[in-house]
């Protein structure tokens, strides 16, 4: 049996290194797909999907990456998606920002702020019908916050006593703007409590003291049959949608990205692992990862383009 430590480390160290793997190859132009990056804010998908396992039905936006690997843990289905082969996840039609596997415990993303929210208190509501044990986990940003969707999301959710996990990923920005210049209100957590929605909070460097928070969100959950509600503050490495480092926009200051790093979560978890002298352990995870990357993409770049002929099929799309 493996010790939640290390197999938070394990996802945790996926993600980061999957996204470290999209930063060396996405110059060569292959991945025709935008991409919105998860570096700074792997912990809560990690933490949720550890602490819930195959009880958690995930939704999430087009910031997918973290939340997506860490439920399935799929590299083939990722990269092949990245690259646009008939192998991923929507046979390389979605990219980046539409990632899902409802089979593995993704239901989908959506590019559409807040526009998850409403469908996961659908999924949450079949589940309570249905008698199911899942939770469902939707992720969402404070931009989605400004959006009617997430507060009708709350009210449903909350009079239904849906079995709903609502994770808002704190980075403080939509796109460029803070969120003090877009809020109307003060704490989340005095608007929240208003509702009949268990509140808890956390920080994105601390994945193990998430992972412990969620337990406690999800037994709220399943005690009182109710939502709940986990605010994480955390930070977004990289700039909106792109690969690189933005410090010289204007917006933000490199100081935040260095005080976040000093205390990143994947280093930090590796640190813990050393401590109680887990280091091999944490080692042999890090190499089987690194392998298993590098042979998904070379898998993801040998498999077949989608044909032509199947371009209309699956999407949307109009008839004459
Ligand atoms: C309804 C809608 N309005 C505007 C946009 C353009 N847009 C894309 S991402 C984004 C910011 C969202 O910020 P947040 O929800 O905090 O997520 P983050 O990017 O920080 O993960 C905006 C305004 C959109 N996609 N959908």
């Amino acid at each position: 049996m493996s010790e939640p430590g290390l197999e938070l480390y394990r996802k945790l160290y996926l993600i980061r290194r999957a996204e470290e793997a999209i930063l060396r190859y996405y110059p060569e132009d292959d991945m025709k797909t935008p991409m919105h990056m998860s570096m700074g804010q792997e912990a809560a998908p990690a933490a949720v999907c550890q602490a819930l396992g195959e009880d958690a039905e995930i939704l999430c936006s087009y910031r997918s990456h973290a939340p997506f690997l860490a439920r399935t843990g799929d590299l083939d289905l990722f990269f092949a998606e990245m690259y646009g082969k008939v192998t991923g996840t929507a046979d390389g039609k979605s990219g980046s920002m539409h990632l899902a596997c409802p089979g593995k415990g993704h239901l989908c993303s959506t590019a559409i702020v807040g526009s998850g929210l409403p469908v996961a208190v659908g999924a949450a509501f079949a589940n309570k019908r249905l008698g199911r044990s899942t939770i469902t986990c939707v992720f969402f940003g404070d931009g989605a916050m400004d959006e009617g969707a997430f507060w009708e999301s709350l009210n449903a959710a909350s009079l239904f006593k849906v079995p709903l996990l609502f994770i808002l990923e704190d980075n403080g920005l939509a796109v460029h703007t803070a969120k003090n210049s877009r809020h109307g209100y003060g704490r989340i957590e005095d608007v929240v409590k208003a509702f009949d929605c268990g509140f808890y909070q956390g920080s994105g460097d601390d994945a193990e003291a998430l992972l412990a928070t969620v337990g406690k969100a999800a037994q709220d959950i399943r005690a009182h049959g109710h939502p709940a509600f986990l605010r994480v503050e955390c930070y977004r490495y990289l700039e909106h949608v792109g690969i690189n480092e933005d410090f010289d926009a204007g917006y933000r200051p490199r100081s935040d990205y260095d005080s976040w790093l000093a205390r990143d979560a994947v280093k930090l978890q590796r640190e813990k692992l050393l401590a109680r002298g887990q280091g091999e352990r944490a080692q042999a995870i890090e190499t089987e990862i690194d392998q298993a990357v590098e042979a998904a993409i070379e898998r993801a770049k040998a498999a077949s383009l989608p044909d032509p002929s199947r371009l209309t099929h699956g999407v949307f799309s109009c008839a004459e």
